[in-house]
């Protein structure tokens, strides 16, 4: 069995996925967190994007954190994606879909004004209803079986959840289906037990720090 190492960065939500994924599996790993506003020489050596999260696999590196899911799926059977090719295929593409969504996220985190944060709001509503419609399974994106596209929207969900909690934004509101699977994906084990206690006062803290519009309200 080889030996894992996921280098991390407390809010990041693709270390998330790897770590939801990790925990699903129940796999051993160690975790090491670093500072990216200070990211130490050592990582700096390791990493070709200088982005986490980094999978030490044994002495070998792997980097993206798709790729990561998908090598962890694969060593470690059952495999979390549908059998069928075309299904998967297509959970794949909602997958990248899933990961456009946490720049947005971002973008809603660092807006300084609520002009700008107005049109990032609009953007992220697009996206959502697009991602409402295609959700017509139950309880989860392929139905009965959680999948790697339940684990890649989870960080996202509880981003949501934050902002709804903390800034009374709710990018879930007259979503249904969205709102459901959010509820059922929150829910799960592996997704609450995948952040660290302090998260969300860290991501409290990066909004002040940004003079968000957020913080104005
Ligand atoms: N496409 C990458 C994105 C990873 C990413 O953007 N990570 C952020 C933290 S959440 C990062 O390391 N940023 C540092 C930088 O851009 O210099 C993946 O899926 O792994």
């Amino acid at each position: 069995m080889a030996k894992l190492k996921l280098i991390s960065f407390k809010i990041c939500p693709f270390v998330q996925r790897s770590v939801i994924l990790l925990k699903e599996k129940n796999i051993d790993f160690d975790i090491a967190y670093i500072d990216l506003s200070e990211p130490p020489e050592w990582f700096l050596a390791l990493s070709p994007t200088g982005k986490v999260p980094l999978l030490q696999v044994d002495d070998k590196i792997l980097f993206e954190s798709t790729i990561i899911s998908e090598y962890l799926d694969e060593v470690n059977p059952p495999s979390l994606h549908p059998s069928d090719p075309l299904e998967k295929a297509q959970n794949r593409g909602w997958m990248e879909f899933a990961s456009s969504l946490y720049m947005v996220f971002f973008k809603i985190m660092m807006s300084k004004t609520k002009e700008a944060g107005a049109e990032i709001i609009l953007e992220a509503n697009k996206q959502l209803n697009t991602l409402e419609k295609v959700k017509i399974n139950e309880p989860w994106f392929n139905g009965d079986k959680f999948s790697m596209m339940d684990i890649s929207i989870a960080p996202f969900f509880m981003r949501l959840a934050f902002l709804k909690q903390h800034f009374n934004l709710d990018l879930l509101e007259g979503k249904p289906n969205l709102q459901a699977w959010s509820d059922i994906v929150m829910g799960r084990k592996s997704v609450i037990n995948s952040v660290v206690d302090e998260f969300e006062d860290i991501l409290l803290m990066r909004i002040k720090g940004a003079e968000s519009f957020l913080s104005l309200t």
